[in-house]
């Protein structure tokens, strides 16, 4: 697999056709293998590939974004998860990530392994695939699948899905719209608080969402739960807010080791499913802080 080959003519492929749909669709399909954060962690993308071709044939596949930097594969992770998406277009949901976005990217491993081969040519191809990302889809009409959390006077999902596709101020490599951002930036708010307070770790015009703040709007649109990755947990998969939102994380190494976990959704409810422990060493996994 030569990435720096292969990615300019599937971000063709792919690119234009995500473009073209919302930044929020509804999807029908009960059965889904919901994969969180990868950050550049080949092995672990291969192991949750291969566990959906032989246990979960029959389940559709939801990506919660960031793909890339941290770990060391980043622009293979990006390739095969694009490629999936193309031979699989109606069972395959690419969500967008904080980390895909060009700002972020340079920053935190995409931008050293792009130099380191030879590559950064590869920047305006790249700038079109974050682009054409969207930000939220509905599992099973039930669930709302998400890379972050709830912005701060988030728009209705119908009007996310209407919103003007081509709207530079989100479907750019870099967006500026300060709300729908918050889609892929925001976490929840583990301290108690019911509604919005400042995310001082993540910085200005990033958010905690507290546990009312999301019930009312779940229950505003008749969704049961939302599932989020983002955040990196001691164990790997929580369950919070009585229930209503799982955050996990699918790479088992970035940024330090934590047990891999898929979210499985049979029948409206949602079950983590812990990969291998061959996939990261646990080394220090009992020892680090919260967060
Ligand atoms: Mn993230």
């Amino acid at each position: 697999m030569d990435a720096v080959q292969q990615l300019p003519a599937v971000i063709d492929d792919v690119a234009p056709r995500l473009a073209r749909q919302p930044l929020c669709r509804w999807h029908s399909g009960s059965r889904w293998v919901v994969v969180a954060d990868l950050h550049g962690d080949l092995p672990v993308l291969e192991a949750a590939l291969e566990l959906w071709h032989r246990q979960f044939a029959d389940h559709n596949l939801c990506f919660l974004g960031d793909y890339v930097d941290r770990g060391p594969d980043s622009l293979e992770v990006l390739l095969r998860v694009l490629q999936t998406m193309a031979a699989h277009p109606e069972r395959v949901v690419l969500l967008r990530g904080n980390h895909e976005t060009i700002s972020v990217a340079q920053r935190f491993g995409t931008g050293a392994q792009l130099r380191a081969r030879d590559a950064t040519r590869l920047w305006p191809a790249l700038g079109r695939i974050f682009a054409a990302l969207p930000l939220a889809a509905v599992l099973d009409s039930s669930i709302l699948a998400v890379h972050g959390g709830l912005p701060k006077d988030a728009p209705s999902l119908d009007a996310l899905g209407a919103h003007p596709h081509d709207d530079p101020a989100i479907r750019s490599e870099d967006p500026t719209d300060g709300t729908l951002t918050q889609f892929f930036w925001n976490d929840p708010d583990l301290q108690g608080g019911e509604g919005f307070s400042p995310n001082d770790g993540r910085g200005e015009g990033v958010w905690l969402f507290g546990r009312r703040v999301l019930c009312d709007y779940l229950d505003d649109h008749d969704l049961v739960a939302m599932v989020r990755g983002h955040q990196p947990f001691r164990q790997g998969w929580r369950s919070l807010f009585d229930g209503r939102l799982v955050s996990f994380h699918t790479s088992g190494r970035y940024p330090r080791p934590l047990p891999p976990h898929l979210t499985l959704l049979q029948e409206g409810q949602m079950t983590p499913l812990r990969l291998p422990e061959t996939l990261w060493d646990g080394e220090d996994a009992a020892a680090w802080d919260e967060v």
